[in-house]
């Protein structure tokens, strides 16, 4: 059997290319790894050749390459038009495409329509299957992958990526218990939370070859007692292979309520943490089913300094246009992420992605208000207001989104954080740069929420004024 040669595709992305990423010194920071591309790769047998192509580090002339066998596009929602117009490319050539990853399972219909081939769900089951199918010239046109059982997670194929990322990334658990009306990762990969064998984790930090890693689970050490004392043992095993990796991670708060796991994680390489504390008021997290964020008697200040004491940076995310949020919603929030103490502030608007809760309440009040697809879904990138909002109009919301950020990045606001990374000896360097990075993005979300503003028109844009 002669090889056939396999592409896999992660098409450029909206947030990257607004940038210009190729002309700016950040460039490596602002580029991950398709993780999934590399999973794939690594769940397909040696007699294909594989070739991975990240659009987001520049977009190769496909008329000069090789003619694949075979093309895989992966897409978030934001980057289906571009996933489109490079499937079409290869159909019109007559190579075969098969589309996966969370965009082709939310929106299957809208999908199958313009590739060959549909993987729904996760790979790990299916794909040997979509490759063989592929190779007799019998592809179906819809695969289903279901939720994979977790010792069935390849190793990553994280040599066939270049050198360009700052971050390597690598995945330890899959799902998440707490199904937040606005996420889709309770819908995509399951309510139950499954993870990895550790020494298959171990294995793939030890082949990563940046220093740096991104740990892309929802939520890095879950709910239950379990799932904690799992985490630790995970943060023992990788401070026992003395990796000298450092890396991030996304997590729930409940994450400074363990002295032990806190410390277990710092010595594993943990540098950074994520967390979603979503909105300033028990109405807001009550809106949007983030339960957990309510406990009784949870001091947020008190948390985030748990976790700083470890010399762990945390980024609080938080959302703006919830029904409960009024006038003055964005300078609360700046106020409250200040008050808890967070490193940086990662404010989102809310945006109904579909296959959640968010998507399906919206439409039926009709509160969609870009939904020319497939074109809108480039703006679905929770950095654009998409929906209508019950208190704010398309210009309040934006100006709410401005009022955030100038407060949190308040020049002195930066430098009395930064004086407190320096005095807590919790790398200063890095938090001026990523404040500092912050602020300057100021002016371009500036420029984009004016073409955004001049794309979308005044019409109709808030729930009050229906
Ligand atoms: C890591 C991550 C990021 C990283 C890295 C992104 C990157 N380059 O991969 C960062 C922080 C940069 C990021 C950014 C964003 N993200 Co993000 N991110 C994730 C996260 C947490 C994990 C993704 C991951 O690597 N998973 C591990 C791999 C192995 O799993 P997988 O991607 O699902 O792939 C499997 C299957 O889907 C399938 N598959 C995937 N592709 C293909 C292709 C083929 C051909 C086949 C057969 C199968 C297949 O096989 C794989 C193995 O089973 C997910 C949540 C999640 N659990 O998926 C959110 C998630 C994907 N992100 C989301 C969003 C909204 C964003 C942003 C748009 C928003 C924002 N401002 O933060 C941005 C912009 C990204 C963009 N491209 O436009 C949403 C996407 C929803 C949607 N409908 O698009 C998710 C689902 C989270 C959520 N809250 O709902 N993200
Ligand atoms: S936002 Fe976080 S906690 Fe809520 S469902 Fe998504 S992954 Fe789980």
């Amino acid at each position: 059997m002669h090889a056939m040669r396999l592409y896999l595709i992660n098409p450029s992305n909206p947030l990257v290319s607004i940038v210009h990423v190729k002309e700016s010194r950040w460039n490596r920071y602002r580029v991950w790894k398709p993780l999934s591309l590399m999973v794939l790769a690594g769940l397909t047998p040696p007699e294909w050749e594989i070739v991975i192509v990240d659009e987001n580090l520049g977009v190769p002339d496909y008329a000069a390459m090789p003619r694949p066998d075979l093309v895989g596009i992966t897409a978030f929602t934001s980057q289906v038009n571009r996933a489109y117009e490079v499937a079409a490319h290869f159909r019109r050539l007559g190579v075969p495409v098969v589309m996966g990853g969370i965009h082709a399972t939310m929106c299957l219909d809208e999908v199958v329509e313009q590739v060959d081939s549909v993987v729904t769900g996760e790979a790990e089951d299916i794909w040997p299957q979509v490759l063989r199918d592929a190779r007799q010239g019998c592809l179906k046109r819809r695969y289903d992958g279901g939720f994979a059982a977790m010792n069935g997670v390849p190793l990553a194929r994280h040599d066939l990526l270049s050198e360009g990322y700052a971050f390597g990334a690598v995945q330890t658990t899959r799902g998440c218990p707490l199904n937040c009306s606005f996420c889709s990762v309770t819908a995509f990969n399951g309510a139950r939370y499954r993870q990895r064998p550790i020494t298959d984790v171990v294995r793939e930090f030890q082949s990563i070859r940046e220093k740096h890693v991104l740990v892309v689970d929802d939520n890095l050490i879950g709910t239950r007692p379990e799932h904690i004392a799992r985490a630790k043992d995970l943060f023992r095993a990788l401070a026992q292979a003395n990796l000298g990796k450092q890396w991030v991670a996304q997590a729930t708060i409940n994450f400074a309520d363990d002295e032990e796991l806190l410390v277990l994680a710092a010595k594993a390489g943990c540098r950074g943490v994520f967390i979603g504390f979503e909105s300033p008021t028990p109405e807001g997290l009550r809106e949007l089913g983030k339960k957990f964020n309510l406990l009784k008697g949870r001091d947020f200040r008190a948390s985030v300094r748990r976790v700083q004491r470890h010399k762990i940076l945390v980024v609080g995310s938080f959302i703006i246009g919830l029904d409960v949020d009024e006038p003055g919603i964005g300078k609360h929030i700046a106020e409250v992420a200040t008050e808890y103490g967070v490193d940086n502030l990662n404010t989102l608007f809310l945006t109904p992605l579909p296959g959640t809760r968010l998507w399906d309440q919206m439409k039926a009040e009709d509160r969609i208000a870009l939904g020319a697809f497939p074109e809108d879904w480039k703006y679905y990138t929770l950095t654009f207001p998409v929906a209508r909002y019950k208190h704010l109009t398309l210009d309040g919301i934006i100006q709410e989104m401005m009022s955030c950020s100038r407060n949190f990045y308040s020049l002195p606001r930066i430098l009395r954080r930064v004086w407190s990374n320096l005095w807590g000896r919790r790398q200063p360097l890095i938090s001026l740069v990523g404040n500092l990075s912050y602020r300057s993005n100021l002016r371009l979300d500036c420029q984009a929420y004016a073409d955004f503003k001049r794309q979308r028109g005044n019409t109709r844009d808030c729930v009050r004024e229906a």
